[in-house]
């Protein structure tokens, strides 16, 4: 059948299970544009920002255990969308990004816009597709997605001249590549099993690719469960993961988040056995790359990633096994449990009760604003069993991470790598995926005004996520930093913000707008905000500086310098 190539573009993307689009409209794609308006099982979402669109597509994707698919324009467009290139490519989350490019017949003259995206996006894409001729652009989608979801996940571009859209073709549509797993050795397995029995004080840091095994999926999280009771194992999940494992659970071994507070990092550091359980390992995970030491860790070390470039790259590996953590969890459970394993109770009790301590909701009064513990607590009353939370980068989202334990069932994203602007476009992702569940987005007052702006896009598709605003004045975390390099000076210069009434703002993109100037407001406001449901919500809320984080206080005075 001969159509054009934005026909055949549609339907392939169908072909591999897309129904959702994010973009920002260009003339270098309007022949695509028309194509996939015209295709009833696509819904095309028009953003305000090429970045808020690439972080929904993540965040879509996350969600669905998918590739997140984006369109953007050539130059100007992509250059907005580079930060979430460079999120999903840090953070091991799949997602095609299609860009536009000048016509043919022009490559290579610099006409309007036009990039050379293989060089520019060589290092935040695992591949940059070039389709010039149009038998292939079936082909280059079908590429996309399989580069995208294998191995390492991670941004595949897929570039298209602006003639190619009308172009014709009879070349059918490539219909998906199954999706490639790798098992375990079963050599490997038996080291595994061995190590794990003879280990007295093992950790189990659970991370990101177990987490794209299957985001929703209970048998991975039941067999996670199973594992860790059966030969009890204490269970960490790692940074920006923390829906990974039930934080109640009696199994739950602390959280292993940028700077581990100093209790639970002193219990973890006499385990005898590290095992990164689809964990990739990065710096915030390895407290800098202090543990396990780089690159030779001071404990026995099994990295399990589905990827041998990446098992071994940095750390050296008593055992690396390149295979699918979930796949180690299943061939585990195959196996008989150590006889001994109870001997490890006392272990896996005690990292669980620091951590439920560091959970307690305890925090110190302010006077310079509210303190953002309070707010967070308060959140967590009303959030429910399946409720999405999202943040963005900064200091108020360690308060997340320290007084919401996540339940199993709740859903928890953000950029692993810590790009601002992406909390609230995750969150507006996530209300278009999971309609009539409560969607709550914690940004700050630096966050909320790089991609606050998409609560124009919730109102416009119908999604009603509650944005939460900590307006502590400033860059907060910037200013922490300042703090502790230099303690002596003052902590605010060059991170002081002017702000406008948030709460205002919102009301006139029509969402609801509430603020909360101090501690008497707490109750009522967030108990309003959830009630409001059938529009998005921004909760305003005046917040201590003092109170730099959930862990760090400016110890100076009680007054700002
Ligand atoms: C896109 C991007 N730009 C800059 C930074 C550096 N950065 C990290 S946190 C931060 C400040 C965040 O401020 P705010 O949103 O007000 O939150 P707070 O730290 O005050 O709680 C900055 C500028 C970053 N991580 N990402």
């Amino acid at each position: 059948m001969t159509r054009s190539v934005a026909r055949l573009l549609a339907e392939s993307l169908e072909a591999h299970d897309v129904d959702q689009i994010f973009c920002v409209p260009g003339e270098s794609y309007v022949g695509l544009i028309n194509a996939l308006t015209d295709m009833n099982s696509l819904r095309l979402i028009v953003c305000r920002h090429e970045g808020g669109a690439g972080y929904m597509a993540v965040a879509d994707g996350r969600l669905r255990n998918r590739a997140g698919c984006c369109i953007v324009s050539r130059g100007p467009g992509l250059s907005n969308a580079m930060v979430s290139l460079h999120s999903a490519y840090h953070d091991a989350t799949p997602m095609v990004m299609l860009v536009g490019q000048v016509e043919r017949k022009d490559f290579g003259r610099m006409a309007l816009q036009e990039q050379n995206y293989a060089r520019l996006l060589s290092d935040v894409t695992k591949s940059v597709i070039e389709v010039i001729e149009p038998e292939q652009a079936s082909e280059a989608i079908a590429r996309a997605f399989h580069l995208a979801e294998s191995g390492t996940p991670g941004p595949v571009a897929v570039i298209l001249p602006e003639d190619l859209f009308d172009a014709t073709t009879d070349v059918e549509v490539d219909q998906p590549r199954p999706r490639v797993l790798s098992g375990p050795r079963s050599d490997d397995l038996d080291r595994l099993a061995d190590m794990l029995a003879k280990s007295e004080r093992p950790l189990i840091l659970v991370g990101g690719a177990l987490l794209g095994d299957a985001l929703y999926d209970e048998a991975v999280f039941g067999d996670l469960r199973r594992l860790a009771e059966g030969w009890m194992l204490p269970i960490s999940p790692t940074h920006r993961r923390p829906q990974l494992f039930d934080a109640m659970h009696p199994h739950y071994g602390g959280y292993m988040g940028i700077r581990v507070p100093r209790d639970l990092i002193a219990e973890m550091k006499r385990a005898d056995l590290m095992v990164a359980l689809g964990e990739r390992m990065t710096d915030s995970v390895s407290q800098s790359y202090s543990f396990p030491s780089a690159p030779r860790p001071q404990l026995p070390f099994v990295h399990i990633w589905p990827d041998p470039n990446e098992v071994g790259r940095v750390w050296r590996p008593d055992l690396g096994m390149p295979c699918s953590p979930y796949e180690v969890i299943k061939a585990l459970l195959r196996r008989a449990v150590p006889a001994d394993a109870k001997k490890r109770r006392g272990w896996v009790d005690g990292l669980h009760a620091i951590h439920r301590k560091l959970l307690a909701k305890e925090w110190d009064p302010t006077s310079d604003g509210v303190n953002f513990a309070a707010i967070v607590c308060e959140v967590d009353k009303h959030l429910a069993p399946d409720a999405t939370v999202t943040t963005d980068a900064g200091n108020f989202g360690s308060f997340v991470h320290r007084y919401i334990g996540f339940r199993q069932g709740q859903v928890f994203l953000a950029s692993v790598v810590g790009a601002m602007g992406s909390g609230m476009p995750m969150a507006v992702a996530a209300a278009l995926r999971r309609p009539n569940t409560q969607v709550v987005a914690f940004v700050g007052d630096g966050g909320a005004l790089m991609t606050g702006n998409e609560i124009a896009t919730a109102l416009q598709y119908g999604a009603n996520p509650i944005m939460i605003i900590s307006d502590n004045g400033m860059y907060g975390t910037i200013g922490m930093h300042s703090y502790v390099r230099y303690p002596e000076r003052p902590f605010m210069a060059g991170t002081r913000l002017t702000n406008p009434d948030f709460a205002a703002w919102a009301r006139s993109f029509g969402a609801e707008g509430i603020t909360i100037r101090s501690d008497a407001e707490i109750a009522d406001g967030i108990a309003r905000a959830f009630a409001v449901k059938t529009r998005p919500v921004v909760v305003h809320c005046l917040t201590s500086a003092i109170q730099m984080s959930a862990w760090r206080r400016y110890t100076h005075s009680e007054t700002l310098p």
